[in-house]
This record gives structure tokens, sequence and C-alpha cells, in this order.
């Protein structure tokens, strides 16, 4: 473990991207949940979904030049949407007016500009008609005979297939991955876990598809002896390096410039310039990583702000990191 996680923890630096859908409402990537937007309704954005202005060479050097060393996309999101062409959906980029794989451009652009490369995969998943309806859905009912109604004819199993088809898909189509966020999220009401995701068969799979890979802790796999490479407080600043059963461990904070993971256009709660370096330093300084997120435009463009923040670190750390 030690020796998989040896780049990372030299590297310390990276970005994390939210990307899909939601950036076009510009509220937020659980927005479909939030405003309860019926699944007819959110399709207007896969129907419009176009980012005529996606250069993910640009954003590799913008991450650079921020002096980040490896980045992570959301190849799908809890929304189901994919990003990369998959041949379990028709729910993809590919059949949006983009017309393509995006994360097969994302990937080979970071990988030109010398980064390393993760893919974040929600194992939630509004969309899928099998994936059982829980508390983290839009629609929830009030009582569990509610749960049991809409649930009648969903199969957890069939789903399972699904998710594990896909990251089969994403760990064999794009060449070496380094690093694989997986994302069940709060489970809440009628909460899913390792035998819903069938966490041991996946980490199994992930492991023997890309050996070198090194993977999150969010598989709920915590009496399994492969419970992942690290772990992921998030949106939290650590007081000290963190323990598990006394040991320090692994660890890697992902926080947001703002609130929200996706774009949310009218958010003014960003961090200024020396929040974000005290919240690297903090971080470095207490052995951990930072996963530092931008959530893009519909458009495929860092906003004016990203960027403002990213270059505000480019400038501090061009006279304070070495390589
Ligand atoms: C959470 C998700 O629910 C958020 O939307 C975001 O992706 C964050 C990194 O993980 O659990």
């Amino acid at each position: 473990k030690e020796k998989r996680l040896a780049w990372w923890t030299n590297d310390r630096f990276g970005m994390f991207i939210h990307w899909g859908l939601y950036a076009l409402p510009a509220r937020h990537e659980w927005v479909q949940q939030r405003e309860h937007i019926s699944e007819t309704a959110y399709r207007q954005y896969f129907d419009l979904f176009n980012p005529d202005l996606y250069n993910p060479r640009e954003w590799a050097r913008n991450a650079k030049a921020a002096g980040m060393k490896y980045a992570v996309i959301t190849t799908k999101h809890h929304d189901g949407f994919c990003l990369f062409d998959s041949k379990y959906t028709d729910y993809k980029a590919t059949n949006t007016p983009a017309k393509r794989d995006l994360i097969r451009e994302w990937v080979d652009a970071f990988r030109a500009e010398g980064l390393r490369v993760g893919f974040y995969y929600s194992l939630i998943d509004w969309h899928h008609p099998q994936f059982t309806i829980d508390g983290t859905h839009a629609h929830r009912p009030a009582t569990d005979a509610g749960y049991d109604e809409l649930n009648k004819n969903r199969d957890m199993n069939k789903y399972r297939t699904y998710m594990h088809n896909q990251v089969r898909e994403l760990l064999s189509n794009y060449g070496q991955i380094d690093m694989l966020w997986l994302d069940f999220s709060y489970p809440g009401k009628r909460g899913k876990d390792h035998n819903d995701w069938g966490s041991v068969d996946l980490i199994k799979m992930v492991r023997k598809l890309q050996p070198g890979i090194i993977v999150n802790d969010r598989l709920d796999l915590k009496e399994y002896a492969d419970g992942g490479d690290f772990i992921t407080p998030e949106q939290f600043k650590v007081p000290s390096w963190p323990t598990v059963n006394g040991q320090r461990v692994p660890w890697e904070t992902c926080q947001t410039f703002s609130g929200s993971w996706g774009y949310y256009r009218d958010e003014n709660t960003w961090k200024d310039n020396k929040q974000l370096l005290v919240l690297l330093a903090e971080t470095v300084s207490k052995g951990g990583n930072l996963l530092l997120n931008v959530g893009p435009t519909a458009r495929g463009k860092f906003d004016a702000r990203a960027l403002k923040a990213l270059n505000g670190m480019g400038d501090w750390m061009e006279y304070n990191s070495r390589a």
C-alpha cells in the first residue's frame, strides 16, 4: 500500500472536477434532488448539453500552473449521467449535442500535460431504473410501505451488475488510471451498504484491472482487509493527523472554492487566496493531501472566480513548491 501511494504522498495537491448536466441549471450538483426535479424536467439538460468551449488541455494547464499534480473527474455523478461512452447506457455524453466521449479527451489532455489521472464514479444512481429508491432521491415516500411500493419492480442485483460493468469499462478503456474515487455518499433512509455495492468483488476487480491504482475509502469496507488506500474527510479541516486504531493513516481532504461541487453561478461564499493557501499548508503539514474542486460551466469553461483562485495559488507555488 505504501508503495502504491508513494507518488500521491509526494504530490500532495490535486484538482477535483465536478462536471455534468447539473452545470446547466448552475445551482449545485444535487439540484435534481434538492429541488425535486422530475426525470422529465431534468431531461432538458441532457437535450441541451453542448460544451462548445470545452478544452481539457487548458484545464490541465490551469491545474498545473496552480501547482496541482493530479486530477480526478466525475465520470458519473449521482444523477447517473455519464460523461464517458458506456455501452451499458444511453444516458451519456455521446447522445447529447456534445456527441462524444468527453472523458477520453480529458484523460489524453491531462496525461499530455504530465498530470496523474483519477476517476470519480458515483455508486448512487438516481437515473437507473433498477436502483432502489432511498433517502437520497428527490421523490421520497413518507412511509416504509411507500418505499416498498416504489421498489417492487426494482432489483439492486441488476443495478450492481450495471455498476460493476461500468467500472470495468472505465478501468479497461482509458489506459492507466492512477486513482479511483468511488462515492456512495449519504445513504440515509433505506441506506445502502457494501452488500448493495458488492464492494468486496468490486475492489478485487479494480485491483486486478489496474494493479497500481489507489482507491478511496467510500465502499463501506471497514471490516475487510482492503478497505481502500486513504480516508476522505470532506469539507473538513482536521485538527491533527487522523488516526485509525491509534495509527496515523493516509488522508486526503476534498474541498470546494465555495459551497457546492458542481458549478453554482450565484454562490457568493468563495474562499479567498489566504484561506486557500492556509488550507493547503495546514493539510500538508498534517500529512494530508488536498483535492481542491473546480465546477466548470456547462459550456466547458472554468469561470473567472475559479481562474483567479487557481492563479493565486500558482503565484505562491511558484516560489514555494519544489518540483
Ligand atoms: C459527496 C457528494 O454527495 C457530493 O456531491 C460531492 O461529490 C462530494 C465530493 O462527495 O459525498
